[in-house]
């Protein structure tokens, strides 16, 4: 057979099918593996357990099989954690901002308003740079939306700006909360940030807000919905509703983006931290 026969042989259609056989193979190997370290099978089942992907840990801890870390529980679990550790990111908070415009988006009753007035509060009174502050509500759809924002308004004395009071007094921050994704509030919200570009020197910071208490496919589906958007980082909020963060730890480490808050309450201002990798992963582990 001359060897451009050869080549001709092997279509698109093969090569795939090669990768696929590939791919089991190296699946196969990885559950043989568990089954002759009986060590490396414990940790891996304490994990799934946890709800963490079993493709994920079972890889991980197979390629330490042969090594002399597979005699030692601890260190197995501190190498999951350490590598959990490494795939999470966390963003430093930004404690001087300036003519910055920092959009909460996410769905519909995940906290965004929430997180409005106790961001406000934060870079208003508890930073050490006391910001000026300011809110804008882009959320025409929700009844009550307007009121919410206006009662923290009064509460923190933080003015509430109509659209075009922007180009009016300038401020360091303005926190801009959001309706969901429904309809054409995406569209909408596009067009005002095309107003912001066109008309001011404002820097645009988009934020979106996961629940942790969301399933996988929902996370997924939320995450697909905003992408479309320049995504900053994420805030997680109402960490307080759950144990499990498996969920959310395994969207972290397909969506290699970065938290920067952390809801843990309704209690506004006080119920909000900056991210942390430990906080997260110590919840994780916990019981
Ligand atoms: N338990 C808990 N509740 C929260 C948290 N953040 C917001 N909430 C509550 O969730 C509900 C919806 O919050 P809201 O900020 O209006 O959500 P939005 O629709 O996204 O603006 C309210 O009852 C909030 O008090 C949180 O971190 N933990
Ligand atoms: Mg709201």
């Amino acid at each position: 057979m001359s060897k451009k026969k050869e080549e001709k042989l092997l279509t698109v259609e093969d090569v795939r099918a090669l990768r696929e056989e590939i791919a089991l193979m190296h699946g196969a190997l990885a559950k043989d593996v568990l089954e002759h370290v009986p060590l490396i099978k414990k940790v891996v089942d304490r994990f799934v357990e946890k709800g963490l992907e079993s493709v994920w840990v079972e890889k991980l801890l197979a390629g330490l099989a042969g090594s002399s870390l597979e005699e030692d529980e601890e260190i197995l679990v501190a190498y999951v954690l350490e590598e959990l550790d490494a795939l999470l990111s966390v963003i430093s908070e930004d404690k001087d901002l300036s003519k910055t415009i920092r959009i909460v988006v996410g769905a519909t009753g995940i906290g965004k308003s929430s997180l409005v007035g106790k961001l406000s509060a934060r870079y208003k009174y508890f930073l050490k740079k006391s910001h000026s502050v300011a809110f804008v509500n882009f959320d025409q759809h929700k009844v009550g939306a307007e009121e919410q924002l206006a009662n923290y308004s009064e509460a923190m004395q933080i003015p509430l700006l109509a659209i075009l009071e922007l180009l009016e007094d300038e401020y360091d921050v303005i926190f801009v909360d959001t309706a969901g994704s429904g309809g054409d509030a995406l569209d909408e919200l596009e067009k005002f940030m095309g107003f912001i570009g066109n008309y001011t020197d404002y820097k645009i910071e988009i934020l979106l807000a996961l629940s942790a208490t969301s399933k996988m496919r929902d996370l997924e589906k939320i995450y697909q919905a905003f992408a479309k958007l320049d995504i900053k980082s994420f805030i997680l909020t109402k960490l307080d509703e759950t144990t499990d963060l498996s969920d959310i730890i395994n969207f972290l480490i397909k969506v290699k983006k970065p938290i920067s808050y952390i809801s843990t309450g309704q209690k506004i201002p006080e119920d909000l931290e900056v991210a942390s990798k430990e906080y997260i992963l110590n919840r994780f582990m916990e019981d």
